[in-house]
């Protein structure tokens, strides 16, 4: 069974450091994007599970996202997921889509605590400017897990919750 692992005395830290900009945890570095463009997802790891290294990083992808390509990341395995799309549609070229990606699963790597690690997408957002996704991220460690799913009701700071999901804002241009 595993277990979480941040615990008290680390969410505290994180806090601490963290003061309203996203600088621990799991967060996204470029915390604002275009609505109905491509865009870069960096998931910025900043810590292991009480000292225990990440062996696995698993995003998933909100609904709205879509054409998502996983960056190559030397030493790990990167696992592209698919859900079924309750609407199929025809592409630029007319062919029809019918699942798209819903999860994707860095594996067979090593991040040692103590060591920040980046893992990348790139996505099309969905044409929904004002809109906020939330990228609800899982952590992996030997022994025990976070789980970065937590999403803020109305007006709540994310960065108050302990295990905050990483999450984008979409802009109009
Ligand atoms: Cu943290």
């Amino acid at each position: 069974m595993k277990k979480p692992h941040h615990s008290a005395v680390l969410a505290a830290l994180c806090a601490a450091l963290i003061t309203g900009i996203a600088s621990g945890h799991a967060v996204i570095n470029e915390t604002e994007a275009y609505a109905g463009e491509f865009a870069f997802v960096t998931m910025r790891i900043t810590h292991g599970c009480d000292g225990q290294p990440s062996t696995e990083v698993r995003v998933k992808i909100p609904d709205g996202v879509t054409r998502v390509s996983p960056r190559f990341e030397a030493g790990w395995l990167v696992e592209k997921r698919m859900r079924k799309l309750p609407e199929p549609y025809a592409n630029e070229v007319g062919q029809m889509v019918t699942e798209t990606v819903d999860e994707i699963v860095w594996k067979g790597g090593e991040l040692p605590d103590g060591y920040y690690g980046e893992f990348q997408l790139r996505v099309l957002m969905p044409d929904a400017p004002g809109t906020t996704l939330w990228f609800k991220t899982i952590q992996n460690c030997p022994d025990g897990s976070i789980r970065w799913i937590e999403v803020p009701a109305a007006g709540q700071n994310p960065y108050e919750l302990p295990e905050p999901a990483p999450f984008v804002k979409l802009l109009k241009r």
